[in-house]
């Protein structure tokens, strides 16, 4: 923290890079400072600023999870609101949680005009809990206050003042600040506490409530509005229940895999082993090779990002496809108000789609979506190892074939990396980017750049069937097989795991990604691993051309093309097939198909660590939170594992190893030696 005296103005700036988080020592120092400001008789003002690019980022979310220590935000809020001298917020950058709750507290708050404001709380589970539930229904009214509270999202510096959030807004934020300071200084101080409760106050919380009926807001959602329900004139008062609520959702499971998730997102960026010092290549030119429905999504996902593509596709009918798909996307973004038009132009201009691999010969990276055919990829890649520059980097979209074998059709090995895109590629963030056996270092380091330039999250995979997210999927999928033939139907697996947290059920999500696509893999996993069986109920339901929502039916009938309609011929199918084996049906409870789903993950993903294909549990829960509808509130697979307990996880697969077809169930003997050692898949992440 930096104090500086602008005569009879005490300045204090931030200074914890790299967000300001106001951790303990930050808060510390803050409370000094202004302890010493107000015995400071040569002090008639206070401007309180960050240092670095932004305000703050709120409380230090680290410590959330650690013994408190003081002095607590909500305390030095408060200390800062009694200040006898008047305190300006001179806001530039980011302002968030924590951060807008000590500006809240100030007497006076200027903005830079780029600055934004939020109380994000809600997104990690929890609260404002530095009396924003109070203060800023006071300063904006509860309507308002109640929406940013509810959504979690920023307002830019104009909003913040037509709200009344800020009471200026100044291009020269350090001078306008001190003059402000100068002028408060002979105010009367305005505490926003000493507010009155705002007018709307009663018909804001009886809307708000009413929309919690209507869409099931989570527990922090319902908490913010209680904390604004019980506003008192007494600020005290409301100010003890919003402390009691935060503290209860400080300990669900939900506010803990939402932080485990926030970290996630950001530790999976680190590559181990790697020095930062190895060079950012600058990507500026994509080539994309296939206009298909992938070609075509990441071409998107590339525009929007501002960079210039070239896709290549042999077929004219395809290439028209892909430029219409593209357009209508990119226009139908200027029709919803999200880009202006002059955006979406310069996106068409940054398109070139061309019939020949020499346009490549000037991209920095090539992505190639061509069929999933060993052969098309092997003329691919040979076509692009001579019309490419020596250096561009190449990239296979391959979900299922080795990438191994596909490096080696060029000459330079080392310039071949995965990005695996998930469909739709312009909307899901997950992109696994899989290392080869020959991959330079420097590859990894600009792939996740280059994730994080095009809005996605990179996770990085090593080579093996199915990465990280696809091969735990199947074994996912596998128990899921097997239960229809114990004694489950779709449906009920589908309600029991969308009811659990998962965005869409197994059979679901199958007949959305087409059941063909399942059964290729099952064919060539049957040729390749005999000694691992599936049920064959998927496979009968695809000799009768139910691929699922492409064809009008799989696990389900889809009249309208996209709803998923329960189809009786489907039960007769699963229940002929387990008579025609001999398996003798019975009931399986929603908690044993939640357990085996999910223990299947986690027996898989624990493998995955110990080949090495991942580099830490963080990397298969991001995995399998951005791409595979896993519930942001559960965490990933590998945090529910260390909430089930690790011993127990254990004891769970070597019980369902004695049962049928337990030789699915080989517990991975990583879980044991962590179980053993009273350690948890957390202690991997580090
Ligand atoms: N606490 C601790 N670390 C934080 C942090 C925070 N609030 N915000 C960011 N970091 C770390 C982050 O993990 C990363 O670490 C580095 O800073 C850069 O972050 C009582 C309870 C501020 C918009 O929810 O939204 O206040 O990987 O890569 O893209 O009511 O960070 O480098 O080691 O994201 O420039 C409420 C969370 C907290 C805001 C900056 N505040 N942060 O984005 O950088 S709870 C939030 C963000 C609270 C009070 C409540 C973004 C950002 P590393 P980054 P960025």
């Amino acid at each position: 923290m930096q104090l500086n005296y602008h005569q009879d103005i005490l300045e204090i700036v931030l200074d914890n890079p790299p967000v300001n988080a106001l951790g303990a020592a930050s808060r510390r120092q803050l409370l000094e400072a202004l302890d010493s400001a107000d015995a400071n008789s040569c002090v008639s003002a206070i401007v309180i600023r960050g240092g670095g690019a932004l305000f703050s980022g709120g409380a230090d979310i680290s410590e959330f999870d650690k013994p408190w220590l003081e002095p607590g935000l909500p305390g030095l809020v408060d200390r800062l609101e009694r200040c006898s001298k008047p305190v300006v917020a001179a806001i530039h950058g980011i302002c968030y949680g924590g951060g807008l709750e000590l500006a809240l507290a100030c007497h006076r708050r200027i903005a830079s005009p780029a600055a934004r404001m939020a109380l994000p709380e809600v997104l990690l589970g929890l609260l404002p809990g530095a009396g924003g539930t109070q203060r800023l229904p006071r300063l904006i009214g509860a309507r308002a206050a109640l929406k940013m509270m509810l959504d979690g999202a920023p307002v830019d510096a104009s909003t913040a003042l037509a709200l009344g959030l800020v009471d200026l807004i100044a291009g020269d934020l350090a001078v306008a600040a001190l003059e402000m300071a100068r002028q408060a200084a002979t105010d009367q101080i305005r505490r926003t506490g000493d507010l009155p409760l705002p007018k709307d106050l009663r018909e804001a919380v009886l809307d708000a409530r009413e929309n919690l009926s209507k869409r099931s807001l989570s527990p922090a959602q319902a908490y913010i509005i209680d904390s604004v329900a019980v506003m008192d004139e007494l600020f005290s008062a409301g100010q003890a229940v919003e402390a009691r609520l935060f503290t209860t959702l400080l300990a669900t499971e939900a506010s803990r895999g939402l932080r485990h998730a926030f970290f996630g997102e950001r530790k999976v960026a680190r590559i181990p082993g790697l020095s930062k010092e190895i060079n950012q290549r600058d990507i500026k030119r994509v080539g994309v090779v296939g206009g298909g429905v992938m070609g075509t999504g990441i071409a998107i996902a590339l525009l929007n990002a501002g960079l210039d593509v070239t896709i290549v596709d042999l077929q004219p009918e395809v290439r028209a496809k892909a430029e219409s798909t593209i357009r209508t996307t990119i226009q139908r973004d200027v029709n919803k108000g999200r880009i202006d038009q002059r955006i979406a132009d310069a996106r068409f201009a940054a398109l070139c789609i061309a019939d020949d691999l020499s346009a490549m010969s000037r991209v920095d990276l090539v992505i190639e979506a061509v069929f999933e055919d060993i052969e098309v990829k092997k003329k691919v890649f040979t076509a692009l190892d001579q019309h490419t520059r020596p250096d561009a980097i190449l990239a296979s979209n391959t979900s299922t074939l080795d990438l191994d074998v596909i490096a080696a059709f060029v000459k330079n090995p080392s310039r071949v990396i995965g990005l695996h895109f998930f469909s739709p590629a312009n909307i899901m963030k997950l992109l696994e980017v899989v290392r080869g056996r020959e991959t330079a270092p420097e590859l990894l380091v600009a792939a996740m750049a280059f994730a994080k330039r095009i809005g996605k999250v990179g996770v990085i995979s090593g080579v093996c069937d199915g990465f990280i997210g696809n091969r735990i999927f199947e074994e996912y999928l596998r128990q899921v097989y097997f239960m229809l033939e114990e004694g489950a139907l779709p449906q009920q697996i589908d309600a029991a795991m969308e009811k659990w947290g998962m965005a869409m059920g197994p059979c679901r999500t199958m007949d959305l990604a087409g059941q063909d696509i399942g059964w290729a893999i099952r064919k060539r996993r049957a040729v390749q691993n005999p000694e691992r069986p599936y049920s064959g109920i998927p496979d009968r339901i695809c000799e009768l051309g139910r691929f699922g929502q492409k064809s009008g039916k799989g696990f389900y009938l889809y009249p309208d093309g996209r709803t998923a309609q329960v189809d009786p011929e489907i039960e007769q199918l699963i229940v002929g097939y387990s008579d025609e084996f001999g398996i003798e049906r019975r009931e399986i409870s929603d908690e044993e198909i939640i357990s085996r789903c999910l223990l299947a993950m986690i027996n898989e993903g624990a493998k995955i660590l110990e080949e090495g294909i991942a580099y830490r549990p963080i990397d298969i829960d991001m995995t399998y939170l951005l791409g595979y509808g896993f519930a942001r509130e559960r965490g990933g697979p590998m945090f529910q594992a260390d909430q089930i307990g690790l011993p127990s996880v254990f004891e769970q697969l070597n019980a369902l190893a004695q049962g049928r077809n337990g030789w699915a169930w080989t517990p991975s003997p990583l879980i044991g030696r962590l179980a053993a050692g009273g350690e948890s898949f957390e202690s991997l992440n580090q």
